[in-house]
């Protein structure tokens, strides 16, 4: 692909990263390093017009907000907690899928004295799911490891994402109310949307190509 503006493209390692690589390869562009191994935080890319910048997954929407990155890959997950301001999400990748749900103890109750305590770090999403139930929950926020919480009497349920079910099974756990269906996002930063049109768009186009042929 031939740009003629560059491109910074905020990716996270892992998931991600791996599941991006192909999709951005059938467009001529492949990292000259690998992030799992480099500890460079900025990836020439075999296009000299196209680097990555590797960050925090929940992070990637702030870079794309902001700029500094001109586009990016995050899950819908995280989306729905930036809230989205800023940017443009023009396109479904339907990689690094999964399920926004409730999970608990199987012989979990409904206290009566006082509200059903929920552990997540989706506070925004869990809110909206709870508010639209007209249920009264109190949200304790938490930042990894959500399925401890109801072993140890600090939640009565949680809300976390379910790939295949193992984690929460591991624990003793069920997946109890579905919330929402996950796969990662491109988002695009509205100036550069504007700015650098032609180069976003054909990236855009052949990111697309690639995800509607599989
Ligand atoms: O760890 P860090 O804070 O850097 O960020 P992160 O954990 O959000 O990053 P990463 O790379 O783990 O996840 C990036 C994105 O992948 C998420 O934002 C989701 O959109 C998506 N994704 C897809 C998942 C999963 N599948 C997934 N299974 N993210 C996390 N998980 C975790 C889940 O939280 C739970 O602990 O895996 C566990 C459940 O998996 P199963 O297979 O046991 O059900
Ligand atoms: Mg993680």
């Amino acid at each position: 692909m031939n740009l003629n503006a560059s491109l910074t493209i905020a990716l996270s390692k892992g998931r991600i990263f791996e599941q991006t690589l192909p999709l951005l390869a059938n467009a001529g562009i492949e990292p000259l390093d690998d992030p799992e191994t480099s500890r460079k935080l900025i990836l020439e890319t075999s296009n000299p017009k196209v680097k990555f910048v590797i960050i925090r997954a929940s992070d990637v929407p702030t870079y794309v907000q902001y700029g500094a990155a001109d586009l990016g890959v995050a899950g819908k997950d995280v989306l729905l907690e930036h809230g989205g301001e800023g940017l443009y999400e023009p396109l479904d990748l339907k990689i690094a899928r999964c399920r926004l749900m409730v999970a608990g103890l199987p012989d979990t109750q409904t206290p009566t004295s006082r509200r059903l305590r929920i552990a997540t770090k989706y506070v925004h999403s869990a809110e909206r799911y709870f508010a639209a139930k007209g249920q009264q929950v109190e949200i304790i926020k938490l930042y990894g490891s959500m399925e401890l919480a109801p072993l140890v009497g600090l939640a009565d349920l949680i809300v976390d994402l379910v790939e295949s079910g193992n984690t929460l099974k591991a624990n003793g756990l069920v997946p109890l109310e579905h919330i929402s269906d996950i796969s990662s996002r491109l988002v695009v930063n509205k100036a550069s949307w504007k700015m650098k049109h032609e180069a976003v768009s054909a990236l855009l186009a052949s990111l697309r190509e690639s995800v509607d042929g599989e």
